[in-house]
């Protein structure tokens, strides 16, 4: 039995979880296979009461070489988030958190997320899983107090909608007011990072210029400052918000679900069947015979040449046929026709984009 919830866990998930990740999912969840999916996808295990942090957080977002990693070692003044060398290859392919100390003595734990757009070849709903699986289930701290968008002025400054969007269906849309684009590698080209500022008050959000690499100690030093009190958030976005915008975009895949055609799965089985044949043997059997034999007659009778006929029994062996069934197995197949819905995980992506659709 349940062998069978895991696989249907799986099945729903479209995920490669083990069997004991399964298990320990869906028995946390009573066996209810709706409401493990409902964890997996939402993050429900988010405590809702984590520990009241002192330090701030903040979500680091942006396509593979935007300047993530480098931002985070500048923050934190190590070498401990690996940079990309490679043109186009990118480094970080799991969300990490990072302690840093900014200049006013405040603490923050940066999580540097693995670069959207991988091109490793990571879907990019698998990486806004991996993120939302770090910050939301990972449950350091019940708020968020900024999620950087980092856009790279490299080739245009325009990439940063579709962060915005990403953001908004890893934590839904009220993440809209903690949402900050940093725009980055912008001194080579700085017309590219006038029109993203530009385009960015448009839209109603906020954005600052960064820059990791082509900047002096003390100027580096003023501008962490000014990024401080840039970030500076009174309302900072509560987790649990992401978690209550999850768990409604189950339930709505749920329905989508529910309401999907089933998918008709036509499979041939092979089986064995026994069929009786019938055969016929050869037997033998004993009859016994008349066998006639002309004697002469006695008496005058006899004399005269008279004759009679009498009668022996001999025993005759004759054989015959007898029919006999005997078993026999024989391959057969049939067609199973099966109906399913298709998988949970399908509907996901609509499900989120029809609830920000609704809001937009
Ligand atoms: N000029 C300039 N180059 C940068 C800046 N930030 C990152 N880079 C370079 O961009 C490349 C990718 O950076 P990385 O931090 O690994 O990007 P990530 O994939 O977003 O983590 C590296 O070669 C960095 O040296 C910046 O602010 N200015
Ligand atoms: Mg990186």
């Amino acid at each position: 039995m349940q062998s069978n919830l895991n696989s249907q866990f799986q099945y729903e998930t479209g995920s490669n979880l083990t069997k004991e990740q399964c298990d320990s999912l869906l028995s946390k969840n009573g066996n209810s296979l709706k409401e493990a999916c409902i964890e997996y996808f939402s993050g429900a295990s988010y405590a809702p009461n984590a520990k009241a942090d002192q330090s701030l957080q903040w979500v680091l977002i942006g396509n593979t070489r935007a300047g993530k990693s480098t931002f985070t070692n500048k923050m934190t003044e190590t070498e401990s988030a690996v940079v990309g060398k490679g043109f186009g290859q990118s480094t970080t392919s799991t969300s990490k958190a990072y302690a840093a100390v900014l200049p006013s003595g405040s603490k923050v734990t940066m999580i540097d997320t693995q670069g959207l757009n991988d091109t490793r070849g990571t879907s990019n709903s698998d990486i806004e899983r991996g993120i939302s699986k770090a910050v939301i289930r990972g449950g350091t701290k019940g708020t968020i107090d900024a999620v950087l968008l980092f856009q790279s002025c490299q080739v245009d400054s325009f990439g940063y909608k579709d962060l915005v969007r990403k953001a908004k269906e890893i934590f839904g849309p009220s993440i809209q007011s903690s949402l900050v684009v940093l725009f980055t590698k912008h001194i080579q080209n700085p017309d590219f990072a006038e029109e993203g500022m530009a385009d960015c008050k448009k839209q109603g959000l906020r954005s600052f210029l960064w820059e990791s690499i082509d900047i002096s100690k003390s100027k580096m030093s003023i501008q962490k400052t000014e990024l401080q009190q840039f970030l500076e958030n009174k309302n900072p976005y509560r987790l649990n918000e992401a978690h209550f915008f999850l768990r409604k975009v189950v339930e709505k895949a749920y329905l989508k679900q529910a309401n999907a055609p089933p998918l008709v799965n036509e499979r041939v089985e092979n089986y064995t069947e026994t069929i009786h044949e019938i055969q016929s043997v050869t037997k033998y059997k004993t009859v016994t015979v008349q066998v006639p034999e002309t004697k002469r007659c006695g008496g005058f009778g006899g004399m005269m040449g008279r004759t009679k006929t009498v009668y022996h029994s001999i025993n005759q062996t004759v054989a015959y046929q007898e029919p006999i069934t005997v078993p026999k197995e024989v391959q057969r197949s049939r067609i199973v026709r099966a109906e399913t819905k298709p998988p949970l995980h399908q509907f996901i992506v609509p499900a989120k984009k029809e609830l920000l659709d609704n809001l937009a």
